[in-house]
């Protein structure tokens, strides 16, 4: 049942699972009291907890693939889209053990993100529509930069589809540092992939609608609605995207789904499936097809294919609208320019995905058994020969057959495709529910020359799968090994909990070729309905343990002119401004006693002074709605209007010593 590198991986912390799976898989004969598996003694008596169990010997195998013993690190880390918790979660593969959940779009007090601390406050606040305090988000889609189209860990982006936000998590602390409203647009979807070394971030729309949030009846549907996509220029040094060297591509008034970068062969396109061609309006009510109708009338939606090396040309030319004080490309002169084509797709499609050389394209056709297979060589020589058709505004429409490489036949439901090391590709089929592994051909076919393009085997999930995710598995150069299907139903997966049920990850191993996928560990997600995720090689990621220099502030990643060393705590007045300068360290607060009065306007800044690794101090104060984690290094700051008179403890929320219930102090609030 192993292979003999898997053996060989097995640390000695897994001889006793090990132990076990020899005996019930029978590997070994030995008497009652003992058996061999090389020459570890293995004790009887684990044969008769898996019997009582009711563990099968897969079952055993799956949890000698999976089981962490304490200390052991994961080999993978999966950076999990968060869905309309607004937040990313970090998963330890193959233990599928949540190791954190990075808040983004929506408050959370473990990591005092939103009550109080300024860095926290003004990345919330960047994210606010208006006057409006948006305090949620629906993340769909998170991207790892990228150098040379393999993930390096420095940074992660994730989208608010709700509220076409974008945001940027810096990967030396696992902290959002910026969040950027589409000025634009008012929902996203493909959103947030990046180009091969992160230049740009994708921003595609979803739904049509004037852009700029402006007001339009639905009967100026097909001319003052618009698609977008937009390209957000990252600034990897600053660790942020630079909205003036950004822009916007204005797009037929189709909804534009999931993209995906060009990549080596097809480096500097950008593809995206779109549905809704039929321009539907939806209004069931006033007796027109509903929109799960309207919009499905077409046989054939539009793959969009753009050129963005050319499309930032046409920007630099300044051939731009400014909407908002953005910069967008109107319709026009993306068709005047050739920026834009079609190729048709099978019917209301959902993933398109590009293979790890960038030499082809999948669509997987939502209503369609088959995923369409588009060569990037192919679309070249047809843009080249000059496309005979056009859409209603212009844009030209390559003719499927010039383009197409192969459709093979996967099954019900075809949504997401993911890669791997051995010449597969794999498919989410979310009506069966299943994950299908087909074999590439073109140049790919020498891993297995005799399957060409076609389906190898399938494998059911628990249930309805939406996207999943392969080990590096959207790369240049995907690893194979595990697979994980981000199921959005587990109906009896889980001990029952009420009507709202988790959703269901499930790991798979995909390391053996043809049809010997093995389901290994199902991971209940309690935490709104992820959507996407990326699962890198742990050893690519190299976080900071503690802040590099006592009083760092995380928002500007540099130290704070007004973090406060030992001996040098005070309270400054100055009128009805008060200042309070004070450092957190096993186990306490200095200073203990703070006495103001009612109507100040207090700035506290603190600072963790601790250099031990997990030393982390909380900060919570009653009745102000401050709440705030210090972690070791840190400097923070806060204010607040004095406006409750009377006495109010704060203390450490992280219990952080014996003493730990002692790190508190009092603010006396003078009426
Ligand atoms: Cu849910 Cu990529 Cu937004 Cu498919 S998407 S599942
Ligand atoms: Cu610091 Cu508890």
């Amino acid at each position: 049942m192993f292979s003999s590198t898997y053996v060989k991986a097995i640390p000695l912390g897994l001889i006793f699972v090990l132990c076990l799976t020899a005996i019930v898989l029978g590997c070994s004969d030995q008497d009652s009291n003992s058996a061999q598996l090389g020459s570890v003694d293995i004790p009887a008596d684990i044969k008769e907890i898996a019997d009582l169990r009711g563990l099968t010997p897969e079952d055993i195998e799956a949890a000698v693939k999976t089981y962490h013993p304490s200390g052991m690190h994961d080999e993978y880390i999966m950076m999990s889209s968060g869905g309309h918790s607004g937040q990313i979660h970090v998963i330890g593969i193959p233990s599928m053990r949540l190791l954190k959940t990075i808040a983004v779009f929506t408050p959370e007090p473990w990591q005092g993100w939103g009550f109080g601390a300024e860095d926290t406050m003004e990345v919330l606040n960047q994210g606010n529509f208006g006057d409006t305090e948006l305090r949620w988000g629906d993340t769909h889609h998170p991207a790892i930069t990228e150098t040379n189209g393999e993930y390096d860990g420095q940074f992660l982006f994730t989208n608010d589809k709700a509220n076409a936000r974008v945001a940027v998590i810096d990967l030396r602390d696992f902290e959002t540092k910026q969040i950027i409203k589409n000025p634009i647009a008012n929902n996203d979807h493909g959103s947030t992939m990046v180009t091969p070394n992160s230049e740009w971030v994708i921003e595609g729309g979803q739904y049509g609608a004037p852009l700029g949030s402006e007001y339009s009846s639905l009967e100026n549907y097909a001319d003052a609605y618009k698609g977008m996509i937009t390209f957000w220029k990252f600034d990897r040094t600053a660790g942020r995207l630079n909205p003036d060297a950004s822009f916007a591509m204005e797009l037929p008034p189709y909804w534009q789904d999931i993209c995906d970068a060009g990549k080596l062969a097809s480096d500097g396109w950008v593809f995206c499936n779109s549905f809704n061609t039929e321009m539907s309006t939806g209004g069931v009510e006033n007796g027109n097809p509903p929109f799960e109708a309207g919009a499905s009338q077409r046989d054939m939606d539009y793959l969009h294919i753009i050129n963005l090396n050319k499309a930032v040309e046409v920007v630099a030319a300044g051939h731009t609208n400014t909407v908002n004080g953005f910069r967008v490309i109107p319709l026009e002169t993306v068709v005047e320019k050739d920026l834009l084509y079609f190729a048709p797709e099978p019917k209301s499609p959902h993933g398109v995905d590009v293979f790890p050389g960038g030499d082809y394209m999948v669509v997987s056709g939502k209503l369609d058994p088959h995923v369409t297979v588009y060569s990037f060589e192919k679309i070249l020589t047809a843009i080249a020969a000059g496309p005979t058709q056009k859409d209603a505004y212009g844009v030209p429409i390559l003719d499927l057959d010039d383009v197409m490489a192969a459709q093979i036949e996967v099954g019900l439901g075809p949504l997401h495709t993911q890669f791997d090391n051995q010449g597969y590709a794999y498919t989410s089929l979310f009506l069966e529910p299943a994950v299908a592994r087909w074999s590439m051909g073109g140049p790919y076919e020498d891993k297995h020359p005799e399957s060409g393009w076609s389906l190898v085997s399938k494998i059911p999930v628990q249930y309805n799968v939406g996207h999943i995710s392969a080990a590096e598995g959207d790369t240049v150069s995907p690893d194979g090994k595990y697979l994980v299907s981000l199921n959005k139903w587990a109906i009896d997966r889980f001990t029952p909990v009420g009507p709202l049920v988790p959703q269901n990850f499930q790991l798979i191993d995909i390391a053996e070729p043809g049809d010997d996928m093995q389901l290994l560990y199902d991971m209940p997600v309690g935490f709104g309905e992820p959507h996407y995720a990326q699962i890198i090689k742990a050893d690519k990621l190299n976080p900071w343990k503690v802040y590099p220099e006592v009083g760092w502030n995380p928002g500007t990643q540099s130290v704070d002119p007004h973090a406060t060393i030992v001996g040098e705590e005070r309270i400054v007045r100055d009128g009805n401004n008060v200042e309070i300068f004070m450092t957190a360290i096993r186990s306490h607060f200095t200073p203990e006693q703070i006495e103001i009065k009612k109507g100040d306007h207090v700035t506290w800044h603190i600072t963790n002074v601790e250099r031990a690794y997990d030393a982390t101090h909380g900060f919570a104060l009653s009745g102000y709605n401050i709440n705030i984690s210090i972690e070791p290094g840190e400097s923070t700051t806060f204010e607040f209007d004095a406006v409750h008179d009377g006495v109010f403890s704060y203390y450490c929320t992280e219990f952080c010593s014996a003493l730990h219930l002692e790190m508190t102090g009092y603010l006396l609030v003078q009426p």
